[in-house]
């Protein structure tokens, strides 16, 4: 599958990390102690890009404050709360917990463009830099975000899946997701858990977002081995994840709220593959063959501008 997607190919991820912060650690005016700090910044990142080509994912990585975890809480929170309110600028809202909420997960799309804490989180550097590292672009885009929202003791479930099932109409294979923990999450709470490896399986069919956990393992290819693992987060933590990778949450047993803001992104080439319509409800058409652009899919992360910025 590697060799399939050239965004996601493991030398160049290396090499690209490496390049955006070398110039600063070559200088000859930086101090030893300087240096020491940048080459080991140099090498966490390495290691994150090399875990990623290898599992297609990563995580838990510190991403927000206490402070700033607070105030995208409130905000999912207003959101959620007022959900009818916003239906019609949100880009979805998930129909299978509109119709049974007391089983199914809250979900929805779009939330950036209902409150302005959540615009502020799509171009929150922390998250898009660890992105293009990760996905081995200079320039990255974004496409759409998401919540996932689990009150204490409920029963949803979000069933095995990959991210990519649901975005073929974006080409090429060239997209990432940041999963931002709001709440501390672990196994009890129904943390995310994926399969290391499995982004370079086939693309699975995309089942319905109620359907039991597990429904995916009847269409797993016949040499894959599906060993999850679960992945705890502290809430501000996140885990970054490729789009072909198997992943899901099962139920919250805790007595605690489990929210996730999801930012997807994509590399700033990528195309639409399938013109028919518009790419998600309410953004305007773009033609078959066209990069994805405008407003609702604006450019978040610019390796050029970035090292300018900071010279
Ligand atoms: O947070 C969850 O339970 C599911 C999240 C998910 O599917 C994703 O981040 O792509």
């Amino acid at each position: 599958m590697l060799g399939r997607m050239d965004c996601n190919d493991t030398q160049s991820v290396r090499l690209l990390s490496l390049d955006s912060s070398l110039g600063s650690f070559a200088s000859p005016h930086t101090s030893v102690a300087a240096n020491d700090a940048m080459a080991r910044r140099l090498g966490a990142m390495d290691s994150l890009c090399e875990r990623f080509a290898r599992d297609g994912f990563v995580g838990p990585v510190d991403v927000l404050s206490d402070g700033e975890v607070e105030e995208v809480r409130a905000a999912v929170a207003e959101v959620v709360q007022d959900l009818d309110r916003h239906r019609d600028r949100l880009y979805e809202v998930e129909q299978a917990f509109t119709d049974r909420p007391d089983e199914v997960v809250c979900h929805f799309l779009g939330g950036f463009r209902v409150h302005e804490t959540l615009r502020k989180l799509i171009a929150n550097e922390r998250i898009t830099k660890l992105c293009a590292d990760l996905l081995g672009v200079d320039r990255l885009r974004f496409w759409h975000d998401q919540v996932f929202a689990k009150p204490p003791h409920h029963r949803g479930v979000v069933p095995w899946h990959q991210d990519y099932s649901y975005w073929t109409r974006t080409e090429p294979v060239c997209h990432i997701t940041c999963n931002l923990l709001l709440d501390d999450s672990d196994e009890q709470s129904g943390c995310l858990q994926f399969v290391p490896g499995s982004h370079r399986w086939p693309l699975l069919p995309s089942l319905p977002f109620d359907s039991p956990l597990d429904a995916i393992r009847e269409h797993l290819p016949a040499d894959a081995s599906f060993e999850p693992v679960a992945v705890p987060v502290r809430a501000g933590q996140a885990t970054f994840h490729h789009s072909y990778t198997l992943h899901g949450s099962d139920q919250n047993r805790s007595d605690h709220w489990r929210r996730a803001a999801v930012c997807n992104y994509m590399g700033a080439d990528v195309r639409v593959a399938d013109g028919s319509k518009p790419l998600l409800r309410g953004v305007p058409l773009l033609a078959t063959g066209a990069v994805v652009t405008g407003e609702n899919f604006p450019i978040v992360f610019d390796r050029d501008r970035a090292s300018r910025h900071r010279a």
